[in-house]
Parts: C-alpha cells; structure tokens; sequence
C-alpha cells in the first residue's frame, strides 16, 4: 500500500519539527512531502531534519498550489494531508484518517474533526465547519481526478469537498481525540493574525462562490 503524505507550510519553523517527528515514526507512511511555500522563516531548515521529500516554492502560491505541486510528481493509492502546525498529533490520529478508506471501498476521502482538544474556539469551529479541516485521507484515484487545485489557495479543503459531493462520493468523518492546532493569531499576533484570517476566509468563500466553473457536473 502505497501513501502519500503531504504537509503543507508557510511559516512554519517554530511549530513543523512536531508534526515530521511523529509522522517520520510511523512505518507505513513511506512518502512524505514537506511543501515549503515561500516561508520567510527557518520552515526549510527544520524540515530538513528529516527523512523526508521537499518541494520547495521560491514564492508563496497558497495551499492549493502546495498540494498540486505533490499530486503533479506522484501517484499513489493514498493521500494523506496533514498540517503543519498541530498540537498532540499521534500514530491513532493517522490511523483513524486511513482506516475507513482501506475498510470500506466506496469511502473516497475521510475528513478528520478535532475533538477535546481544550481550545473551545477550536472545537466550536470544528463542529460547524468541519468541510474546513485540513486533515484528510484521500483515495488515490479520487485525488488524482480533481481539477487542478492551485488557484483555490485556502478554498482547498473546501474545493475537494463540494468535488466529492457534486460527483455524489462518499465521504467519512472520524473523530480526531485531543488534537487540535495553533490559530493564526497564537502565530502571529492579534492584528496580523486577525487580517490574515480575513484572508483565508475570503478566499475560502471565492472557492465557495465559483467552485462550480472548475467541475465536469455528470
Ligand atoms: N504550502 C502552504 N501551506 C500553507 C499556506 N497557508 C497555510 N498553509 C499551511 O496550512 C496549514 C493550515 O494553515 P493555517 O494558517 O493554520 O490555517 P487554519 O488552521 O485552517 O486556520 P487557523 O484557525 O487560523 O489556524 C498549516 O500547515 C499552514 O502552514 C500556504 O500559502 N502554502
Ligand atoms: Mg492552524
């Protein structure tokens, strides 16, 4: 079984080495991709440490180009993406991302929610959005039909779920205990954090608005 695990950062540094060092103990995830996007920081240098692939872009271009860039050089029966800047990530975490997909073959991709974590803002967001949630296991041959994903930067996650739905593929859910993330206001402040939110959100509703355009309805 071949995985393919892609963790996608941009400014990074201080928070990737804790994610890499669980992901590059766990045997059976045997292509990891880092995708430096532009950071200004040392993100290249911690991922270095590690036994993994990078993809390097020498400007920012958004996290659906990140994860383009993976899917252009690599074909595999699974993706798994995992973001860089979790808190309490574990081999369980991983397991309940992949198992569903190797158990039940309608299944297409599964999107993690976090649960008890103690950041009650987190949960809250998690419960609602949950089509939001950047930790996902996809089929191989789901992830190799999407259209091309770099124009959606942060609508990614978003883009893939409204593509399962339209095309009426199966999507599981599973639980992710005592995970949860750092905010962009925990890494860069309130104000930068908070305008750089707004960002994500606005690109998160453009994808919202026009993912249509970008999919063949059957
Ligand atoms: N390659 C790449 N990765 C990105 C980019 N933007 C964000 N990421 C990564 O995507 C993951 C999630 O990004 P965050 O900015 O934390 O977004 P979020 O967790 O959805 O939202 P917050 O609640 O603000 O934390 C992290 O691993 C980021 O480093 C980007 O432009 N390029
Ligand atoms: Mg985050």
């Amino acid at each position: 079984m071949d995985i393919t695990t892609v963790v996608p950062a941009y400014n990074e540094g201080p928070r990737i080495a804790d994610v890499l060092n669980v992901l590059t103990h766990i045997d059976y995830l045997n292509h990891i991709y880092v995708v430096d996007d532009g950071s200004q920081d040392d993100t290249l240098r911690q991922a270095e440490k590690f036994d993994v692939g990078i993809v390097r872009h020498t400007k920012n271009l958004g996290k659906g180009a990140a994860i383009q860039s993976v899917l252009n050089i690599t074909d595999s029966d699974y993706y798994l993406f995992i973001d860089a800047d979790l808190i309490g990530l574990n081999s369980g975490h991983i397991d309940a991302l992949i198992k569903p997909l190797a158990k039940c073959e309608d299944i297409v991709m599964s999107i993690g929610t976090f649960k008890a974590g103690n950041k009650t803002s987190v949960n809250l967001a998690q419960e609602y959005f949950s089509i939001l949630n950047g930790q996902r296991c996809l089929r191989g041959s789901f992830a190799k039909q999407l259209p091309d994903l770099t124009w959606t930067r942060f609508g990614v996650e978003v883009f893939m779920t409204k593509y399962a739905a339209v095309k009426q593929d199966r999507i599981f859910y599973p639980a992710l205990y005592n995970l949860t993330h750092y905010k962009k206001e925990e890494k860069l402040g309130f104000r930068r954090g908070f305008l750089y939110r707004m960002q994500m959100y606005k690109e998160v509703i453009y994808t919202y608005m026009t993912y249509k355009k970008h999919i063949d309805v059957p």
